[in-house]
């Protein structure tokens, strides 16, 4: 880590925040809780775990599509870059643009787990010393400051398809605001999962060694720890399916029995079956996409498509 900039590179959510948003989400009539709470380090780690899973296509499919995108990525580029990762994660598919596009002078991963970023960042500082890594750990969803340097061209990386993880709305204010946030003529790349038979996304979302049904519970562990909630971990079960209608996987938390659930003095009912609803997954045909980004202010340049219409990554411009 370089310490001699001046940005802030802790820029995570104050507790109050955090604690606010889970009042506000097991409040609605559809209880609810935020995607990115997924993300302690238990939670970034299982999630790695679910990349590994046979059922699980987006991951295997978008890395195998990668090289071939950094090549053709490189020869557009003439001069030298700042890639910034949004939910930089395990800093797995960056290592594979490090490899192939040499302007990369400067990368700038942006995670919501602190811990788990830094360490992941040391270490990849140290296969690439000639690239300056500046970890930030912030949430992404919110305004995030950029260690901006005109001289260098930044480009947004946000693989794996997380974007669907947002609702539409949702989607294009983050779009909208990384356009601000990266700047005038700058680039994104980004992953996009597209539409195929609910079967198989049935499978990728319900994987039989159960780790997936792991993440979702740890979500509770990690908001006890963070909010001083009572979730019982036991009293709930993972439930994941795909609404046709909204062409979305929803990820729920099912309530397996009557209970009370206590959150800064806050208690929450549940009914035998009641759900929280913790996420959604979009998946997009090429078309669908395409308006979002044009909705949002940039133009798709170019797209790639791999394993047989599995996945999808763009190239953005704004
Ligand atoms: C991070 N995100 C793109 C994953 C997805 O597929 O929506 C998170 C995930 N949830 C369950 N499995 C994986």
């Amino acid at each position: 880590m370089h310490s001699q900039n001046t940005l802030h590179a802790d820029q995570s959510l104050p507790a109050d925040a955090v604690l606010s948003e889970v009042l506000d989400g097991l409040s609605q009539q559809q209880k609810s809780l935020p995607s990115k709470y997924f993300y302690d380090t238990e939670g970034s780690e299982l999630f790695d775990q679910i990349c590994e899973l046979d059922e699980y296509y987006p991951y295997r499919t978008e890395i195998a599509m990668l090289p071939s995108i950094a090549q053709d990525v490189s020869h557009m580029l003439n001069e030298p870059c700042n890639i910034v990762e949004f939910g930089a994660g395990s800093l797995a598919k960056i290592r594979i643009l490090l490899k192939h596009v040499d302007s990369i002078s400067r990368f700038t991963p942006i995670d919501i787990a602190g811990d788990f970023l830094r360490r992941e960042a040391d270490t990849l500082q140290k296969e690439f010393p000639h690239v300056e890594v500046y970890p930030v750990e912030a949430d992404f969803t919110r305004p995030v400051e950029l260690n901006t340097n005109a001289s260098l061209k930044n480009i947004g990386f946000f693989p794996g398809s997380t974007i669907g993880n947002f609702t539409t709305e949702a989607a294009q204010a983050f779009l909208t605001q990384a356009r601000e946030t990266l700047g005038n003529g700058s680039l994104l790349l980004i992953g996009v999962d597209t539409k195929k038979p609910p079967a198989m996304l049935h499978k990728a979302y319900n994987d039989q060694r159960g780790i997936t049904r792991k993440f979702n519970l740890n979500m509770l562990a990690h908001l006890n720890r963070e909010t001083g909630a009572d979730f019982d971990l036991d009293k709930f079960e993972h439930y994941a399916f795909y609404n046709p209608e909204k062409g979305r996987i929803e990820m729920h938390l099912i309530s397996q029995t009557e209970q009370t659930v206590t959150v800064a003095g806050n208690a929450f009912e549940f009914r035998e079956g009641e759900s929280i609803h913790t996420e959604n997954s979009h998946k997009y045909t090429q078309q669908e996409f395409k308006q979002l980004a044009s909705n949002s202010g940039w133009r798709s340049t170019r797209h790639w498509m791999g394993g047989q219409q599995l996945f999808s990554v763009h190239l953005l411009q704004a």
